[in-house]
């Protein structure tokens, strides 16, 4: 596996970023935490008329799985990796096709024409970013993309598939229809937890994938809402992160489960082995521009080596070389021209 023949396939939400600095105040009359992941209640859909009308707005490609699989694509041979996802008819999307070429990730979309592509309000404050969306087109896509020639295509050659889980909201159906792909090819289905949301209000549907996944990462936050939501009774994120590991499997792989928590170190539970933890490079303070995008390109960085036939522990400092380099930047983009990792 060493790439150049669309091993990865990833799926998710196509959203464009749209990004401000210095937005304590958006936080406060929008109701937003610090450091969340929300989708948008009607009450807040008028965020992005107000930054546009009050801040200086940096657009650029955003929605978690497609930076991931633009990251991995980053630390691989051309052609590498696919995206598939849905997005309108419109000057949004052709800004989304346009950073996926420049990265080289094929981009597989449904089109809705009756649909704007989804946006995502990014409040950066300090190191913190605030995350509110509007799904859009995204939430639109129908499982019969996953029919048409070209997504049936690297759909049956791919080697390697990754859902972002925030794509649980809505497309069960299609993130099924590829778990039990990979499942019955037996390549690796990596999942990202993406949000405290997801396990929080869409349990039962975390529940019906994750004996399919292989791979599993989330934050901090993200673990103990996993936990949470099944009254584990642990705030401790090795015990967590063993209990992920340990959930039930239909895979003949053990489950790998990997949990960043910002500077501190990242966790490693492997089913049927002992926790173990990585140190995560110190970054200096006065080189983060934001952290929109690190978890995305930590993931897309680990799938990019595991692609490239790396051990999972190199994996993971491929991973947070990517994540710090993307934090250095501002949005969920990395270095260009390419640097060496
Ligand atoms: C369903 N929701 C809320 C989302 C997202 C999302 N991607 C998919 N679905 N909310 C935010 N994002 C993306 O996360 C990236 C940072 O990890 C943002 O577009 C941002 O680029």
């Amino acid at each position: 596996m060493a790439g150049g023949n669309f091993e990865l396939v990833a799926m998710g939400n196509p959203l464009l970023d749209m990004q401000i600095r210095n937005g304590e105040k958006v936080l406060e009359k929008y109701g937003l935490n610090a450091n969340d992941a929300v989708l948008a209640t009607p009450e807040q859909l008028s965020i992005y008329q107000h930054i546009v009308d009050n801040y200086e707005v940096t657009y650029v490609a955003g929605g978690a799985a497609q930076n991931a699989a633009r990251c991995a694509q980053y630390v691989l041979p051309e052609k590498s990796t696919a995206y598939l996802g849905c997005v309108g008819s419109d000057a949004l999307a052709d800004q989304l096709r346009a950073a996926n070429d420049k990265e080289g990730l094929r981009s597989i979309y449904q089109v809705d024409k009756e649909t704007p592509t989804g946006s995502c309000a990014v409040v950066i404050t300090g190191h913190d970013r605030s995350l509110c969306t509007n799904l859009g087109a995204a939430e639109k896509f129908n499982k019969s993309h996953l029919e048409t020639p070209e997504a049936k295509e690297v759909i049956s050659n791919a080697k390697f598939f990754y859902l972002g889980g925030f794509f649980l909201t809505h497309g069960i159906e299609s993130a099924m229809i590829l778990a039990k792909e990979a499942n019955s090819r037996n390549v690796p289905f990596a999942m990202n937890l993406s949000a405290p949301f997801i396990p929080q209000f869409f349990k039962a549907q975390v529940d019906e994938i994750l004996p399919y996944a292989d791979i599993i990462f989330g934050n901090e936050s993200e673990a103990e809402a996993w936990a949470e939501s099944q009254s584990l009774g642990s705030k401790d994120l090795t015990t967590i992160a063993q209990a992920i590991a340990d959930y039930k499997s239909v895979s003949s792989r053990p489950r790998q489960v990997i949990i960043t928590q910002g500077s501190q170190p990242t966790i490693l539970a492997v089913a049927g082995k002992e926790v173990a933890v990585h140190e995560t490079p110190k970054i200096n303070p006065a080189d983060i521009v934001d952290t929109n995008g690190a978890g995305d390109a930590f993931a897309g960085g680990v799938m990019g080596a595991l692609i490239a036939g790396k051990t999972i522990e190199q994996a993971i400092d491929v991973g947070h070389k990517l994540g710090g380099m993307c934090i250095g930047q501002v949005g969920p983009i990395l270095k260009f021209p390419k640097v060496q990792v």
